[in-house]
């Protein structure tokens, strides 16, 4: 199956029935080119926020009875408006309070003239990506019995970087030590994250298309050595961490088709695909409930999915694969991302359209709490250390709030006891800026570490905010790492994006996610004097993003 979902998306006939309860001016029409085009732009750069359906989550609903506009022109819809041409080129171009971002540095004119036309028109359907399917586009490149039994490198795997290069379709593996690229791999689209193998050898890298690459670190120079194409559309990739299985399987979730598949760890051999299609928590059937965040427990064989249209957290338990036991948990919508907290027994994950944090206890195996918190929460992984007056905290950054929160967590440590009144309460809202993708600390830290992309003042997309943890009454510091990096001005913004650390906490990474084919660089900070330690760049380094620590991804260290 080589067709890719924009291909499929026009293959498909089957539209979806959009019943409207008032007269609409027709939409407007789309020669075949100029749709092949849209429908590209829309998965490319739409899709993961309004979903392939356009039925709306992280961003608004944008099926035509919003989009178009009445027959008078006027925009109503039992009072409320629409939306039309003009205003959704005003919207795509310029972004909105609510948090959508402007698209006119990324767009041209008339690609954003192009878009508004498009999603006025009916979402097509695209098709399902069978069992069969998944297996046909599995690929073994170096067999198991063929790849080393040891590790050929010198390099100091705990230290090494996977980072994602997002518009060219690559990783690039960066030696932590010596900062020199060992080599940079092709992967699928737009790779979403890395993640590592209980045993630290394995990278198992996401593309946005779904192809799911499999990189041994053992080999003389770390490469691909198994591929599978486990949906049109996917986000997120997770291995079995408990003790007996370790690297023994590989999970990826998909958000098209809706559905998780899990994999052999070292060949990602496909053994089982399961849809996640249901009702969402208000108990209404969703079409499109798209995998979001996965982790990995350690205190048992059980992987959490997090769906997030239906606001369902499954914990699902990989003991035997056959008789695939789950436990669903109901929580908020639309879950995205989260992290562990300190003791690795609670998972705490955003439910961005509801303004909350859902905490599990993946012990007892139910929620914990549902704790309200400010607009929009992103935390990625969130970010665990103790509080100097509240005890052990997770903090949260949110995209539309102009503060970093920190919620208590609990901890069985006698030492803790007393901040028990606290666990699941927010203790303190940290003053920031809105746009904040990323939070991140180390055991060793005592730096709190926060981006702002998404903010619309260049300035602040460009630059990272540093807490002294001992004192979080004021930004320590506010760096602006484009300057700091000292490449050529750009029309793009070079967003300074997701702070991660070196496996010793000793320094702290910061990627310039700048235009998609202007050479970019990492800021290597030293985490305790906030001085610039190197600036790692090269022609190839274009639009860096995420990077993963392998030790701190092995071991869920945030
Ligand atoms: Fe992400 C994590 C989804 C846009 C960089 N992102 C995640 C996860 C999900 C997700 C579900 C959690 C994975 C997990 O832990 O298993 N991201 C989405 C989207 O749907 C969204 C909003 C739109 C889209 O079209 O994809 C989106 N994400 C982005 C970006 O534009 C970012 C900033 C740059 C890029 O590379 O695409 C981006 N997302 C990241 C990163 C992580 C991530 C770096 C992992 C954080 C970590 O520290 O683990």
């Amino acid at each position: 199956m080589k067709q890719n979902i924009v291909g499929m998306l026009a293959l498909s006939a089957m539209t979806v029935a959009m019943g409207s309860a008032f007269a609409q001016t027709a939409a407007p029409t789309l020669a075949a080119a100029e749709k092949e085009q849209a429908k590209k732009i829309y998965f490319e750069r739409c899709a993961g926020c309004h979903g392939v359906l356009r039925k709306g989550a992280t961003g608004k609903n944008l099926e035509p009875h919003w989009t178009k506009t009445d027959k008078e022109g006027k925009t109503t819809e039992g009072g409320t408006l629409n939306l039309g041409q003009n205003r959704l080129e005003k919207i795509i171009g310029y972004g909105t309070d609510g948090g959508m971002v402007n698209f006119d540095d990324i767009l041209s004119k008339q690609e954003i003239a192009l878009m508004a036309k498009y999603i006025q028109n009916t979402p097509d359907v695209p098709p399902e990506y069978s069992f069969k399917e998944t297996m046909d586009s599995w690929k073994v490149i170096v067999p198991v019995d063929k790849r080393p039994t040891k590790q050929m490198n010198n390099l100091n795997l705990k230290n090494l970087f996977s980072v994602t290069l997002r518009d060219s379709g690559e990783v690039a593996l960066i030696d932590g030590d010596t900062k020199q690229i060992v080599n940079i791999v092709k992967t699928g689209y737009a790779v979403h994250i890395s993640r590592l193998s209980k045993s630290g050898r394995y990278v198992y890298v996401i593309g946005r298309d779904g192809r799911l690459s499999l990189i041994d670190l053992w080999m003389e120079k770390p490469a691909v050595v198994a591929e599978v194409k486990i949906g049109f559309d996917a986000r997120s990739v997770d291995t079995s961490k408990f003790k007996g299985y370790e690297d023994k399987y590989a999970i990826a979730g998909s958000y098209w088709p809706p559905q998780y598949v899990i994999m052999e760890g070292e060949t990602l051999k496909p053994l089982k695909v399961v849809s996640t299609r249901g009702m969402t928590v208000d108990g209404e059937y969703h079409p499109e409930p798209r995998v979001a965040s996965i982790v990995s427990s350690e205190i048992k064989p059980e992987w959490v999915v997090n769906v997030k249209e239906t606001g369902q957290i499954l914990l699902v338990d990989y003991s035997d694969i056959e008789n695939l036991k789950t436990t669903t948990i109901a929580s908020a919508k639309f879950l995205h991302d989260g992290g562990w907290d300190a003791t690795k027994r609670y998972f705490l994950v955003a439910a961005n359209a509801s303004n909350k944090i859902a905490a599990v206890d993946t012990k007892e195996g139910k929620l914990a709490a549902l704790i309200d918190v400010a607009k929009i929460p992103h935390p990625g992984r969130g970010a665990n250390f103790v509080h100097p007056q509240f005890g052990p905290v997770w903090a949260t950054g949110h995209l539309g709030a102009d503060v970093v929160t920190l919620i208590s967590t609990p901890s069985d440590d006698p030492k803790f006891a007393q901040y028990k009144p606290h666990n699941w309460k927010v203790v303190q809202e940290i003053k920031h800026v809105p746009g904040n993708l990323f939070v991140k600390t180390h055991p060793v830290s005592k730096h709190l570490w926060a981006d702002s992309p998404q903010n619309p003042e260049k300035a602040i997309a460009e630059s990272v905010t540093v807490w002294d943890m001992a004192d979080l009454s004021k930004p320590k510091k506010v760096i602006n790492v484009a300057k700091d990096a000292g490449l050529p001005e750009t029309k793009a913004v070079k967003r300074a994006v997701h702070p991660e650390y070196s496996a010793d906490g000793s320094e702290v990474w910061v990627s310039l996610w700048g235009g998609k084919t202007d050479q970019s660089a990492i800021v290597v900070y030293d985490d305790k004097t906030l001085a610039v330690k190197k600036v790692i760049t090269d022609p190839k380094m274009i639009t860096p993003t995420g990077k993963f620590n392998v030790y701190n991804t092995q071991h869920d260290i945030y």
